[in-house]
This record gives C-alpha cells, structure tokens and sequence, in this order.
C-alpha cells in the first residue's frame, strides 16, 4: 500500500471513567471527562493515515482524549480488521474505501465525518480537506462525544467560513501584557522568548481545537525588536511549538523597524531601500519559518509611527511589506484603528467615529490583494455596544476582517461576567444593505465581493494564570470566538451549551444553569455600566476599568457622549450631527438617521435627545437610565444566587472560584450602579420616578458614623464613593461606629471600602466589641486611588439587637489607608 499507516491501540480507557483531578481550569473546554462509556461502544483502534504532522498529531489527541496510552504504534500495512477510527486526508482515505469514490472531497481545511462498515468492522472516517482539515474533524467528532451527542452513525461535512480565523496576543517583550487579565505572558520574559514555551504549545492545541489557524503573539503597540535578527531564531521556536497544531505563527510590527533595527535613515514606505530592507527581513523569516502567516500592522494611531510622517498614505504603507510578504504566501493584517486622539472637543462636527471610514474608503482598490484591513466591530473602541462600523459596507474592492475582543477590556476585566457571543453575533448578522443581502459576516468572509481572503481576527491575551484568563467563565468568549469564526451561523445558545458541555459536564441543572447565565450576561453588564449606546462609561483616562462618567468629555479621545443639563448623546445625524450616518448605504441611514425609527440600544450613539425623550419602550431617556442600572445590579447579584444553585454538582475548584467573581462583580454592579445613576441626577436634575436615587435607607456614610482616627476626605470622581466621601486611616488602627436602631433580626452587613494597588488594608467588624468578621483588602484592582476601580463591597451576616454597637477597625499596611465608604444594613432574605 502506498500510504503510510500508523495505528493506535487505545489501551486502558475504561479504566479512567472515574479518576478524580483537581480542577484548576488548565484544560479549558478539552477535558475529555465525559469520554467515557459510550466508549464501550467506540473502537479502540485508531488508525492514521498518511505521513502529515498534523495527521499524526489529531491521531494522538483522539488517543488522549479516550483517556488510553497509545500501545502497537507504529506503521502497518492496512487497515485494521476490526472497528476503529481511521484519519487521513481525503486524498489518502479515499483510495481505502471504494464506496466513498463517488462522494465529494470535503473543501480546503474543511472534513467529513463518516461511519463505513466493512465486513464486521466499522469505521469511524475523519476525513480532511487537507491536514488541519483532519485535526479539525477529529476535535469536533470528540467534541460531540464528549457532549454526549449521537456518534454512532455519522454523516458530517464542515467547511470552515473564512480562510483568516486569527488571534491576536498584546505581549509585550518584557513579559507583561497591555490589557491583560490573567498573568503574565506565555510567550516572552525579560525582552526575550521564554526559554520552557509548553503552555504556548498548550495554547496551540486549545486554539486548534476551535478551528483558528493563525496567532500574532505580540501587542500590535510591537516593539521593533521583534524583527531583529537576534529575535528570529527566538519567533521559530515559537512557530515550532504551534506546527503540529495547525496554527501558524504571525507578528505585529512597527512601520518605522526600517530604522530602529534595520539602521536605514526613513522608513519611508515608498523609498527604495525600505522596500528592499522589508524584502530582506521577510525573506529571513520565512527561511527559517516557512509556514509563518504575516505581519499585523498598527500605524498612524494612538502615537504609533506611520506613513504619515512622510506624506504617505496606509496603501503605500501596507503595499511595501505586503509585496514582501506576497512571494511566500504572507498576509499583511492592516489596522483600520487610526484615528485623531486631538480631537477637538468644542467642534460639533468633530466624531471619532467617522475616523476609519474617512481614511480608509479612499484608499479601496488601491490595496495589493494579500493586504487584509482589519476592522474593529464598532467604529470607535470594543465598548459594550456600538454599531457595525460602517466601513465593512465601504471597500467591495479590498480584503476585509473584523477584529473582536476577547479580554474584556471595556467588559469587566474577567471580573465581571460578560458572555460577549450574542453581541458580537448581532454585529455579524447585521445587514449593511450595500449588495442584495449583505450581513457583515458574508463581507469578512470574502463571499459578498467574491474576495480569496478575509475573516476574523480576535485579541484575546491569554496569560500564565493556570486558568488562562482569569473567570473560568471568560473562556466561553475565546470558546465562542473561535466557534462562530468557524461558523458565525451557529447561534448564541448552541454555543453557550457546547461550551457549558465541554467545560462542566452534561448534567442537565448544570448545563442549563450556566447557559443561562452566560447569555443574559451581556445585556446585564450593558444595563449598569452603559446603556442605549451611550458607550461605557468607564474611565476613559485610565485603566478602562470602574465607572467614571465624565473622563470621556473634554479631551481629545473622542470618546464622547456630551451629556449636560439639558440631554445625552452625540449627534451624528447627517441632518444636524457630524454626518457619520452618511456613511451607511441608504437602507442603514433610513435605520439611524430618523430619531423615530432609531432602536433604543442605539439612541445615544446616534442622536442627541433631551432626558424627557420618549423611548420606544414608552420611558423617558433618563428614566431608563436609572431603571436600567437598577435592574442591572440586581441581576447581577441573582447571577450569584444562580451559581450558588450550582454547589455540589460541579467540582469545588471553579464553583469556588467563579463564586468569588460573581460575588465581587454584585459588588462592583452596586458601585456602578451609583456612580451613573447620582452623576445623571445631579446633572439633568430629573428625579428617580421610582424615590431611588439619592434615597439610600439602608445606608450609613463612613463619614456620619463615629470616628476614632479615621478622618473624611474627598472622593474623585465624586461619583464613585457614596455622597463623594470616604474616610481614611492616616495612621496605625483607627475605627467607625454607629448605633444599630432598626428592627432585630438577622442583617446582611454590607461595608464598602476602597482596595488600592499600593497597600493592604486589614478590617475587623466588632459588635458591642466582639468580633464578627475580618478581612484583608490585598486584592490587584487596577488604581492606586480610591475611587470606582477601586471600590469594593464585603458582607457579613449577623444577628443585631436594637443599641448594638457596630464598629469597623481598619489598619493598613503601605499606601492604602483602610478607607471606608460606607456600610449598609439588609434584612437577611429580603
Ligand atoms: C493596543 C484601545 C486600547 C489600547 C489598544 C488600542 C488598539 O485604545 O485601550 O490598549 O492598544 O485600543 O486597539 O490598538
């Protein structure tokens, strides 16, 4: 027989169905555990045919994921006499089974799933397009064992949407991660490639598994060093670890490297020796990785060199590197990110939004055809909900794709459950109306314009923390991603339940529980940080992070929402506003433009209105505004109780863990909660129609109770702390007291404290000098102030008796001076 064929014998795997293991995350979505006695009626032969890397390593995964040792490898000289597995390209597989002769080869890196009976023996084919189509038919058919979904008889064909299915890491060479959440970087340490790079293997595996086959290590904010030649043999051994997974390795690079490593004297894009200086450079990489994908480029934005500096344009930009990178089959992913951060604010017409558009359509038709511009879903910066930008409708001539953000930059953080499928799947299905039917995920696909490339490409920022980014629960958005850039027609549920399935188990509580969870995640976050398309209103200036309204305003950022006394939202009516509807084809401006026909999610983002303005839910702008962050907040505490239905039934380890974020994320909706809802009265002067706002009953501020050593101070933004005050300990141990003279019971004790990044604070709760409670504010939250990032809530449950003396102690360590807000009294099981 002309193919080699290797064969595995699946040894011991019954044996495993019980083993117990810690739970630490590490396995994401690919532990296997529910690969167990259908078993019995699976083969355990598997047999892999051909002599592709990738064949080879989709044929130790099945064997992995059966929980067997590999036993009998080793070529043979045909096909097993009994039931088993059988893996291999199409070209390899078909000459062994005559009755597939008249079948079609699945597509490009696409497979067929198959079951054939041959005598007595059945077969369960993995059939690829080509290698990775092998490796990607091998994790979906154990994806649907482990699911416990039918795999007795199989007829399955998948083609994968778009050829560019990318991540995107923002590592920095110094080991630390811009906008990471979860550790330190898996790549690179001290300005070097880390020497033990298993868990970028690992990550390699994981990315396989959902079909992605490109990864740009390195924040697209890169270093020029990365394209020293003292770095090159470093990237190898990087593209050596993702090869047997299928995933090639790409970098991000800075425009002027011309220069700061390659010592020419302009990085000028259309100068001669730039031209050669990138040929060369890039004809180094592939030399020693001939697989490597491409270069992703940040230029001319947020401070970052570009063409600009010479009078060039992007297309110059990007042509030079990507006829460099055109001889080996390169891509060259173009940021569409380029905008003004000198925006002037006193300019009406004046829209960050317009940026990209304005740019980039000009340069349509002008791009060489293996330059991919790469598009932010929304046209300002991954808020909690923007429109499409309007600039995928607007290049029919140029190959596109859209960039998502797995790390939840504006999300939360991984502190906060953000399912982000749904909105990412609602920007994919809108319908830009420039050809017939044209959703955005036909454009990125390359289907609409008939274009050989264009896809997805999504920063994640994976990091060294065991469970990859942090909330266990955050890994069902890189889950998701890699899923719908497979296959964006899947819907939010299918996958929240795959990913449920994968990551927890079948138990029907528990797959139902954490669904539902996930998909009401997203609108709940929206509700409390930034509702009706205003845009998050976090703090702009800084770490993305806590509530703080008004950074946005009066700066150059352009992140914008121009509430004042009188109304909210930008105006970006083409009638009055700043034209940005313009950009749309006719059929979206009549969506937009009209305030009558707008939709409420995206009211702010499109239009100025006075606070009275009636929604189409029938409530007033300012109304839903604090209906909105109430709810939110409670929602947010009732994904706790959700959870909590949860203990027993899953493994102690992450109910622990994701326990401890959701608690901390109730917490954090309340501040958020506050911080918007007080910002908006003080500033429309409309009151609550419901009595909330400014009404807190259940509250006593630090700075009311009885003081011994803590003094008040001023809170900035005032927003962020209850009645814009805190009190701090300038020294030693100091402590806040107050007279409980409420109705006896049992009370939830609520204190609200600030956990800065600069010092520890320790509180101990007395009543009538007993010690109820104590706890540690040690935590990494991302400010050195008090103030909206910083804010915290802890809770203890006590029996209280009119007179009760309730007191806090706060002692602090460093430059935090156990700061108190306030504390607040609930009725326990109200
Ligand atoms: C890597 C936002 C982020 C920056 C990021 C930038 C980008 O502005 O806050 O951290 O830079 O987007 O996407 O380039």
């Amino acid at each position: 027989m002309n193919h080699r064929l290797a064969l595995f014998l699946v040894v011991g795997w019954l044996s495993f169905c019980c083993h117990v293991r810690a739970e630490t995350g590490a396995e994401a979505w690919l532990r296997y555990s529910s690969v167990k006695p259908p078993a019995s009626s699976l083969p355990g032969l598997v047999a892999a045919v051909g002599n592709g890397e990738m064949v080879r390593t989709a044929g130790r995964e099945l064997v992995r994921a059966l929980a067997g040792k590999p036993a009998n490898q080793g070529p043979v000289g045909a096909l097993p006499n009994a039931n088993a597995f059988v893996l291999g390209q199409w070209k390899d597989i078909h000459p062994l089974f005559p009755e597939l002769n008249r079948s079609r080869a699945p597509a490009g890196n696409g497979f067929w799933l198959k079951t054939v009976r041959h005598g007595r023996a059945k077969y369960w084919l993995i059939i690829g397009g080509s290698d990775r189509g092998v490796l990607y038919g091998t994790f979906s058919l154990l994806a649907r064992i482990a699911e416990q979904k039918e795999v007795a008889t199989l007829n399955d064909r998948q083609t994968p949407s778009a050829p560019i299915r990318w991540v995107s890491e923002w590592d920095n060479l110094d080991g630390s991660i811009e906008r990471g959440y979860a550790g330190r970087s898996i790549f690179f340490d001290n300005g070097a490639v880390r020497s033990d790079l298993t868990r970028a293997g690992e990550y390699a595996r994981m990315l396989a598994s959902i079909g992605i086959n490109g990864c740009a290590i390195n924040n697209v904010n890169a270093s020029p060093r990365i394209l020293g030649a003292e770095f090159l043999p470093q990237l190898a051994r990087i593209a050596d670890v993702f090869r047997p997974w299928g995933v090639k390795l790409a970098v991000s690079v800075d425009m002027s490297s011309p220069v700061a490593v390659g010592g020419l004297k302009t990085f000028d894009p259309l100068d001669a020796q730039v031209a050669e200086w990138w040929r060369k450079t890039v004809d180094a990489i592939y030399q020693k990785i001939p697989d490597f994908g491409g270069f992703v480029v940040k230029a001319d934005s947020e401070g970052r060199s570009g063409p600009s500096q010479y009078g060039r344009n992007a297309a110059d930009a990007a042509n030079v590197i990507a006829l460099a990178l055109h001889r080996h089959g390169g891509l060259l992913m173009y940021r569409a990110f380029v905008y003004n951060h000198h925006l002037d604010w006193t300019d009406p017409k004046a829209d960050r939004a317009r940026a990209a558009y304005d740019y980039f359509q000009p340069l349509d038709g002008k791009l060489e055809n293996n330059v991919v511009i790469q598009i932010k879903y929304g046209p300002i910066d991954f808020q909690v909900r923007e429109p499409a930008s309007p600039l995928f409708g607007a290049m029919p001539n140029t190959n596109q794709s859209i960039e998502l953000q797995v790390t939840q930059e504006y999300t939360g953080q991984q502190r906060h459950l953000c399912f982000l499928v749904p909105m990412w799947k609602e920007i994919l299905d809108f319908d830009m109306h420039v050809n017939g039917e044209t959703p955005v995920k036909k454009i990125v696909s390359g289907k609409t314009w008939h274009h050989r490339i264009g896809g997805y490409n999504a920063v994640v920022n994976v990091g060294l923390d065991e469970n990859w980014l942090g909330h266990p629960l955050a890994m069902a958005n890189l889950y998701g991603y890699g899923r719908l850039a497979w296959n964006p027609d899947l819907s939010s549920e299918t996958i929240a339940d795959e990913w449920t399935r994968l990551t927890f188990g079948n138990n029907p509580q528990v797959v139902s529980t954490i669904s539902k969870m996930l998909l009401s995640s997203w609108h709940i976050y929206e509700g409390y940080t930034g509702p009706l398309g205003i845009g998050t209103l976090t703090d702009i200036l800084g770490p993305h992070y806590g509530p703080g309204i008004e950074s946005s305003e009066r700066n150059g950022w352009g992140q914008w929402h121009r509430s004042d006394e009188h109304g909210t939202g930008m105006d970006r009516t083409i009638a009055s506003g700043t034209g940005y509807i313009g950009q749309y084809s006719p059929a979206v401006q009549k969506l937009y433009e009209p305030l009558a026909n707008c939709p409420d999610e995206l009211l702010l983002f499109m239009h100025h209105v006075p606070y009275p303005h009636i929604l189409h839910s029938g409530k007033t702008v300012i109304q839903h505004i604090y209906d909105s962050h109430y709810d939110g907040a409670a929602q947010a505490e009732n994904l706790v109780t959700q959870w909590e239905s949860l203990h027993g039934q899953i493994d102690e380890e992450r109910y622990s863990e994701v326990l401890k974020r959701q608690e901390y994320q109730a917490g954090h909706a309340i501040v958020w909660r506050d911080a918007v809802v007080n910002w908006f009265h003080r500033t429309s002067g409309v009151d609550d129609a419901q009595g909330r706002v400014g009404h807190n009953p259940d509250r006593v501020e630090a700075e009311d109770m009885q003081l011994s050593g803590y003094v008040p101070v001023d809170v900035t933004p005032w927003e962020t702390a209850s009645g814009g005050k805190a009190v701090v300990c300038k020294e030693g141990s100091c402590s806040a007291s107050v007279r409980f003279d409420r109705k006896p019971g049992i009370y939830d004790l609520a204190t609200q404290y600030f956990d800065q990044n600069n010092g520890i604070s320790h509180y101990e709760l007395f009543v009538n000098d007993h010690l109820v409670d104590s706890w540690t504010a040690d935590d990494r939250l991302p400010s050195d102030k008090m103030n909206g990032h910083t804010s915290s809530r802890h809770t203890s449950s006590k029996n209280l008796r009119r007179e009760d003396v309730v007191k806090i102690v706060g002692r602090s360590e460093g430059g935090e001076q156990a700061p108190l807000d306030y504390i607040e009294f609930y009725l326990s099981g109200y």
